[in-house]
């Protein structure tokens, strides 16, 4: 078996490329024409494909090194013919088609028109069905002359194809996900239309999009991949594309990865192979969403409903019935909006009321307050609801669980979450570990939140978190309602204004304070008798809240 040193071909007229990406590792076997390593220039990036099938012995590249034109790339094993000679650098069978120059006169020379112009497809060497993977330019753009048009990919590079000449687009021939080949035509221009003249003298044939450009004989894979930016293109690849070597572009194509959402962990920012499966394994697991998944999710406002199979959103002129006056949604309005709309929509939500009797603890809470006057801690009603949810969560620990999958996942800490009512908009800040904190303590951390709240001063820790949340609109008033669960959380207790009401104590009417309880839960966790038995518990203690002691 002889060693065959694998070498960096003819990559056109760059110097010196950066090795970005290492498709191969000692041991492995590789075909000829596989490719090797990844090689980026500030202008294009391209695969270096073996000379030679064979097992790579050593590796003579490190990622970050600079190459170029004859550097050892890897020492291979040679397997079957190619192993004829101990030597066989890939730039051998490059050079035995070399890339080809145009002469600037051949372009530069030509003439000034005015009229339709056609743009083809340049010489794209032996490349056949490249895809279209980006349109640059729409109708109505005004174009300059060697400005990029298409992005185009094959299999082993990423080239722009630049207009031939300067005017106003009229027509776009193609589209993204079309094949395309030499000269096919790519646009119509028209106006004043100058052809292109390259700014670089020996620009290889395929950087110089002019239609009328010679077409160069068969070119070999890495001279191809050479000429994957055209030398005058500003910016070559990188523009406006996800900066990606082509294999991992097709990579992600594969899969359906939508690569300008991956976030690049290699050099320079650069998308890896490891990036896309990441990105793609924290969609699966529902960690993240693509943008046309969110896309499709309802909006604040309900979207159009498409994405449920539901008709659309009536579109009513209401100025046609009187003036109006239209004002766009904050920003805690809409992220708010879409969440409670998901839980509405998502979650089999079922809703008791109840009343429990707090007349012994309002009085409790306005002795205690006047005692505690001078503290300036006002002990609130939601405060000692807090309190009482612990104890009914601990009891009923369904009511402090989440579902993740096909599990019931219970948690041992109680931290609370309570709506507020802010001038953005809802917001529900999280008072943690309520179990291990007293009445007042509460009382005082929920001030300060309700504060933070209102002034807009949240951090997203004191948002998160919660495991059961309070909705209280006794302050204001009210009977019962239903709320809406806060996921994933699976339950969440409305409380509304307490009322003086006649109550039967068995042998005449008394007057009770009542507070209307009532408690969202979700069908598919909890059970409806236990959520009539968290609600009497909860309306027991809060009658004689030297339950919760016990
Ligand atoms: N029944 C009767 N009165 C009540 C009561 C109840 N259940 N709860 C509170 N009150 C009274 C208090 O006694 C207090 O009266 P005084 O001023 O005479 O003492 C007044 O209402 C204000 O109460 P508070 O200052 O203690 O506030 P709170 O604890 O009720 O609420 C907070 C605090 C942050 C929850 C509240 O300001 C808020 O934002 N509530 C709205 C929540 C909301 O929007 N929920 C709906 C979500 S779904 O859209």
């Amino acid at each position: 078996m002889a060693l065959v040193e694998v070498q960096v071909p003819d990559i056109g007229d760059f110097d010196e490329v950066t090795v970005i990406e290492l498709m191969v590792k000692v041991g492995d076997t590789v075909k000829a024409e596989q490719s090797l390593i990844t090689v980026e220039s500030d202008k294009a990036s391209m695969e270096i494909p073996s000379s030679t099938a064979g097992v790579v012995k050593e590796m003579r590249v490190a990622l970050g090194d600079k190459v170029k034109q004859g550097s050892i790339v890897l020492v291979v094993e040679a397997v079957g013919a190619v192993a004829a000679t101990t030597v066989a650098p890939a730039a051998a069978v490059a050079a035995s088609a070399p890339v080809a120059v145009v002469p600037v006169a051949a372009v530069a020379a030509a003439p000034a028109a005015s009229g339709p112009v056609q743009v083809h497809v340049p010489d794209i060497g032996d490349f056949k069905d490249v895809v279209v993977i980006e349109v640059m330019v729409k109708p109505g753009d005004t174009i300059k002359a060697e400005q990029s048009l298409i992005t185009v990919e094959s299999d082993k590079a990423a080239m722009e194809i630049p207009s031939s000449a300067a005017g106003v687009l009229k027509e776009l021939k193609v589209k993204v996900g079309d094949t395309v080949n030499i000269g096919d035509l790519l646009a119509i221009l028209e106006g004043t239309v100058v052809a292109a003249a390259p700014a670089v003298a020996a620009a290889p044939a395929a950087a110089v999009a002019v239609s009328s450009a010679p077409v160069v004989a068969a070119t070999p894979v890495a001279a191809i991949a050479a000429v994957a930016a055209p030398a005058h293109a500003p910016g070559g690849i990188a523009v406006g594309l996800p900066h990606a070597s082509p294999s991992v572009r097709k990579f992600a194509r594969e899969l359906g990865v939508p690569l300008d959402e991956v976030k690049g962990n290699g050099p320079k920012g650069r998308i890896t192979q490891d990036d896309v499966q990441t990105f793609t394994k924290s969609v699966m697991t529902g960690a993240a969403q693509t943008k046309a998944q969110a896309a499709k999710a309802p909006a604040a406002s309900g979207g159009d409903g498409a994405a449920l199979g539901l008709i659309p959103w009536p579109k009513v002129d209401f100025a046609k019935f009187g003036p109006i006056e239209r004002k766009e949604m904050g920003r805690i309005k809409k992220i708010s909006g879409a969440n409670l709309l998901r839980n509405a929509i998502m979650i089999p939500a079922v809703t008791n009321h109840d009343d429990a009797d707090i007349t012994d603890l309002e009085a409790f809470r306005v002795s205690t307050n006047k005692e505690n006057e001078k503290s300036g801690v006002k002990v609130t009603m939601l405060a000692f609801l807090i309190k009482a949810c612990v104890a009914a969560l601990k009891k009923y620990p369904e009511f402090n669980s989440s579902l993740d999958g096909d599990a019931i996942v219970y948690k041992n800490y109680w931290h609370i979450g309570f709506a507020a009512d802010t001038p953005n908009g809802l917001m529900v800040p999280v008072i943690r570990d309520c179990d291990k904190k007293g009445v007042l303590q509460i009382s005082q951390e929920m001030g300060e939140l309700a504060k933070k709240a209102r002034d807009g001063k949240l951090g997203p820790a004191e948002m998160t978190g919660a495991t059961f949340t309070i909705s209280s609109l006794g302050g204001i008033g009210g009977k019962y309602f239903t709320p809406i669960i806060n996921a994933p959380e699976v339950a969440i207790l409305g409380v509304c204004k307490s009322t003086m009401e006649p109550v039967w104590d068995g042998k005449q009417f008394v007057p009770r304070l009542m507070l209307p309880l009532s408690l969202t839960w979700d069908h598919r966790v909890i059970d409806g008798a236990a959520a009539a038995r968290f609600n009497a518990f909860l309306g027991q203690i809060l009658s004689d809240f030297r339950r919760v002691l016990l």
